[in-house]
């Protein structure tokens, strides 16, 4: 096998944000611009030589030529073996199960997740360790600088080898297994749920559910879980062939995004009570009612509450963990069992050291992200069958445990408002405006609404105790409300600002209140603490969740 050296000089900007690199497709399409990236990776790696690497993508475009440059590098690199999904396709939950399951020195995701695709949409690529879970910030800060100083990347000549058919190819001494991107997966999802009693609830002639894949890579493993394993009707499954395209829409489970699965579940004619939906990479989750969106704060509230309920967590839970903005709903949940609730930055990655350790069994995020040890990366259709599993043994519809729960623990009502395409020099001037009246906010009142205090996140991981500064703006009310503020660090087009909303509301008489009327107020002290109208322009967010 002949290592072929080709020169090359670095792109500016190859910084992996929340999630990976995301860049629009015709950034990626750069000559080089893809190879850079992954020779940083195999650059800051060692002792790869005769290893297994795991590489798939959610089949967005660009994820078929990606594929086939990734496995020529790797070959180059040393590895013994790729794993890589039949077509190129591989979820990132499964990415992360498969690599746990064969204990492969890492693996390579090709996602940008909920963004959009296609020619002029986005691209994304991770790398992921070989506890399966996401690089911490020390890797992917390694990676960026050698993105900086790249003088040379290394391939071999070879064709493109076939995905189509599960086999095996061989690329110089390096193998290719084309394996099946759901059994892995599927299997280690039927270890975990009552599955029987799921099929049953499915089989009930007075329950209907609707599982939208939004044309992303959720299709294949929801119909072979859903309607082969677990014996839903066909047609449950809908949007379920992955589209290069995602069929031009966004693969985000939201109100906005996935406002036909929500409006069917508000249709009484639709027949459908319970509803659910993935994103473009399969690793978040929607979940609805019959006319009710379970917040995914809450979601996560409610998992941990009905633990019990799951055979893979029966036997307790060691401890939950949420993303700093995530809703304090699950806390009050880890107080009444005992057990730890640890409040971490922004991204999957900060639960890796948690899980490993054994300190959280579930984790999960505001935008709408659950999932626990059984992987290390969150998983949308994990969350699917957790919720299924509590409804095959209550017996009651979505909407009446969510208000069951509110009436034992109160309900923290949630929203975030997402501002998208904001000039960055503007997004840049408001968070540091902002941050700078930081030392002036505590004891002072905002529109009548009295602080308590105001700081920017920090986090210091408990096992490893690496430190992450600068994760997001807290304006904390006397009353236990919160105000948080942070720059997306996923998109690809100016700056996203986002702004979430929290207020605790314990008297039950009052959780009926509309969301965002009961967060008014707080949206209003959001606007004048940070001038988001003046320095945006901007009358409203784009995206309310
Ligand atoms: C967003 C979410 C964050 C999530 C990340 C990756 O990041 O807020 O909670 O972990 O996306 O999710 P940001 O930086 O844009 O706020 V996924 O499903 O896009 O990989
Ligand atoms: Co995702």
């Amino acid at each position: 096998m002949k290592v072929i050296n080709v020169p090359s000089t670095p792109y500016s900007g190859q910084k992996p944000g929340t999630s990976g690199l995301r860049k629009k497709v015709t950034v990626f399409r750069q000559a080089r611009y893809l190879e850079n990236f992954v020779q940083a990776i195999f650059d800051t790696l060692s002792g790869q030589q005769g290893q297994t690497l795991v590489l798939g993508g959610d089949g967005r475009y660009y994820n078929d030529v990606a594929i086939q440059t990734i496995l020529r590098m790797a070959a180059a690199a040393g590895f013994g073996r790729v794993l890589v999904g039949r077509d190129g396709i591989l979820s990132t939950p499964a990415a992360s199960a498969v690599i746990r399951k064969w204990q492969a020195f890492g693996g390579i995701i090709l996602s940008a997740s909920h963004n959009e695709g296609g020619p002029n949409g986005d691209f994304g690529i991770k790398y992921n360790l070989g506890n399966g879970g996401p690089a911490n910030e020390a890797f992917t800060d390694a990676v960026y600088r050698r993105t900086q100083e790249i003088s040379v990347y290394h391939t071999v000549e070879s064709p493109d080898i076939d995905l189509a058919h599960i086999g095996e190819a061989a690329i110089g001494e390096m193998t290719v297994s084309i394996i099946d991107p759901v059994a892995d997966y599927a299997e280690l999802l039927e270890s975990l749920f009552d599955f029987e009693r799921i099929a049953g609830l499915l089989a009930r002639p007075d329950f209907r559910m609707r599982f939208d894949a939004m044309h992303a890579v959720t299709g294949p493993y929801a119909h072979a879980i859903l309607e082969g394993r677990l014996g839903a009707l066909a047609g449950t499954v809908v949007n379920g062939t992955p589209l290069p395209d995602f069929g031009g829409g966004h693969p985000d489970p939201n109100p906005v995004w996935a406002a036909e699965l929500v409006n069917a579940l508000a249709d009484s004619g639709s027949g459908l009570s319970f509803g659910a939906a993935s994103d473009g990479d399969g690793d978040r989750n929607m979940i609805v009612g019959r006319n009710f969106v379970v917040s995914p704060s809450d979601s996560l509230a409610v998992l941990a509450a009905n633990h019990a309920l799951v055979p893979a967590y029966a036997g307790g839970l060691a401890g939950v963990a949420r993303s700093m903005p995530t809703s304090c709903a699950v806390d009050r949940v880890a107080k009444e069992l005992g057990i730890a609730c640890y409040e971490t930055p922004t991204g999957w990655k900060y639960f890796g050291s948690l899980l490993d350790a054994g300190m959280a069994t579930l984790c999960g995020e505001e935008s709408a992200g659950t999932g626990s040890n059984h992987v290390r990366e969150k998983d949308g259709l994990w969350a699917v069958l957790y919720w299924l599993n509590i409804l095959a043994v209550r017996d009651m519809p979505a909407d009446v445990i969510v208000r069951e729960h509110w009436q034992r623990f109160g309900r923290n009502v949630y929203s975030r408002h997402d501002y998208e395409g904001i000039e960055t020099a503007r997004a840049d001037r408001l968070m540091d405006e902002l941050r700078a009246r930081l030392p002036e906010l505590p004891g002072s009142r905002c529109n009548g609404l009295p602080i308590a205090a105001a700081d920017d996140f920090s986090y210091t991981d408990p096992v490893d105790g690496s430190r992450s500064e600068r994760q997001g703006v807290r304006i904390l009310l006397e009353d236990g409300s919160r105000v948080v503020f942070r720059l997306s660090g996923t998109g690809t087009e100016g700056a996203t600002l986002r702004v979430y909303l929290e207020r605790y509301v314990a008297d039950p008489s009052l959780h009926e209140v509309p969301t965002q009327e009961a967060l008014a107020p707080l949206v209003a002290l959001a606007d004048r603490v940070a001038q988001i109208t003046s320095i945006t322009g901007r009358k409203g967010p784009d995206v309310i969740s």
